[in-house]
């Protein structure tokens, strides 16, 4: 089935009908989605990052949870296929797509669906619209980056921290320097390099089609994100696409923080989900160097709306007793787009 899920697109299948062998199944999914090429001209990815991913769903066997969830980075132009992220935007498809297969009995009005990110090894819960016990996809609500309205999709995250990196500030420090840059390097369900956009010349307001085009900027980042990689605890990170880079900036509008994300080598034409709770969890900690650009509103429950370059994601963020974050929460929409069979 091929889905929209969030601001992302790409192929959602059932696990069964994959090749079981790692290389077998990353081999078919290059031929799917027509990779390695930049245009990706004979296969069905869309020549973005954003449009080359692919989940793998299966009923689970851990209690309490309904259905698990692989992600994988179908690489544009490099034959890779990684499972080293997690995707909170595709994962917005996973429970409709779980309960159209039958992996999920859908109630009447609106079914919880909880879903293991194996990529991670954590839980999302998602709440899908099921009026008379089918999956709705048409309502009101509105996510930048997507046109026109959608049913929406709740989506709670809980004890995300250290998804990769083992823990939330996997170097123990609010800040690191590399390359002479002050980085926060943190993991609260993405691994991110949060950096200042002044810091790297530029203002953090650019859109998409600008920062793509900077070659030394994403030369500058490359080089931070590699030493950033080994000691975030994720390896050599040449070809994983983590962690992401996060430039912020003042926010720009009425939101908590500015951000534009490359993820890791194009800009993102918006933020992916998981990126922006981690950005949002770097803007509560004092010390890091989203802090001194956030504008983070009263109370122990807080709205941080991230500002990017299409509009803003609104992250809830709960926070304990001690001030860290319990939980993030947040709308995402999905939509079916095709039901077939695809030909590798
Ligand atoms: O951070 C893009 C996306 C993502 C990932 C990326 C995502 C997340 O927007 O949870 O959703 O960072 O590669 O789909």
């Amino acid at each position: 089935m091929w889905m929209r899920g969030g601001t992302s697109k790409g192929a959602f299948f059932l696990r069964d009908d994959l090749p079981e062998a790692a290389q077998a199944r990353d081999d078919f999914l290059l031929r799917v989605m027509g990779s390695p090429d930049d245009r990706q001209i004979d296969g069905m990815g869309g020549a973005d990052p954003l449009t080359s991913k692919v989940a793998v769903v299966s009923a689970s066997s851990r209690p309490g949870v309904d259905v698990d969830y692989l992600f994988l980075q179908v690489f544009v132009d490099e034959a890779i296929v990684s499972d080293s992220q997690n995707c909170g935007n595709m994962l917005a498809g996973v429970g409709p797509f779980a309960i159209e297969r039958g992996l999920v009995a859908a109630e009447d009005d609106e079914t919880r669906v909880s879903i293991f990110m194996e990529n991670t090894r954590q839980i999302a819960i998602v709440r899908i619209q099921t009026p008379g016990g089918q999956v709705s996809y048409t309502g009101e609500a509105r996510i930048d980056g997507v046109p026109g309205s959608h049913a929406p999709i709740p989506i709670e995250f809980r004890d995300t921290a250290g998804s990769s990196c083992g823990a939330l500030l996997p170097t123990q420090r609010v800040l690191d320097e590399i390359d002479g840059v002050s980085v926060t390097l943190i993991d609260n369900g993405m691994p991110c390099v949060v950096l200042a956009a002044e810091d790297v010349g530029i203002t953090g307001y650019e859109d998409r089609e600008t920062l793509d085009a900077d070659t030394e900027l994403k030369a500058r980042l490359e080089s931070i994100r590699l030493q950033a990689g080994p000691v975030m605890n994720l390896g050599d990170v040449r070809e994983k696409s983590v962690p992401k880079m996060m430039l912020v900036a003042m926010p720009q509008a009425e939101g908590a923080i500015c951000v534009r994300s490359f993820i890791p080598h194009r800009a993102h034409a918006s933020i992916g989900v998981l990126g922006a709770v981690t950005v949002a969890t770097a803007a509560l900690l004092e010390g890091s160097v989203a802090h001194r650009f956030a504008r983070v509103p009263a109370g122990d429950r807080k709205r941080l709306d991230i500002e990017h370059p299409t509009g803003a994601i609104s992250c809830d963020m709960e926070l304990d007793e001690s001030g860290a974050v319990a939980s993030a929460a947040l709308i995402r929409t999905a939509r079916k787009l095709m039901d077939g069979e695809v030909f590798a």
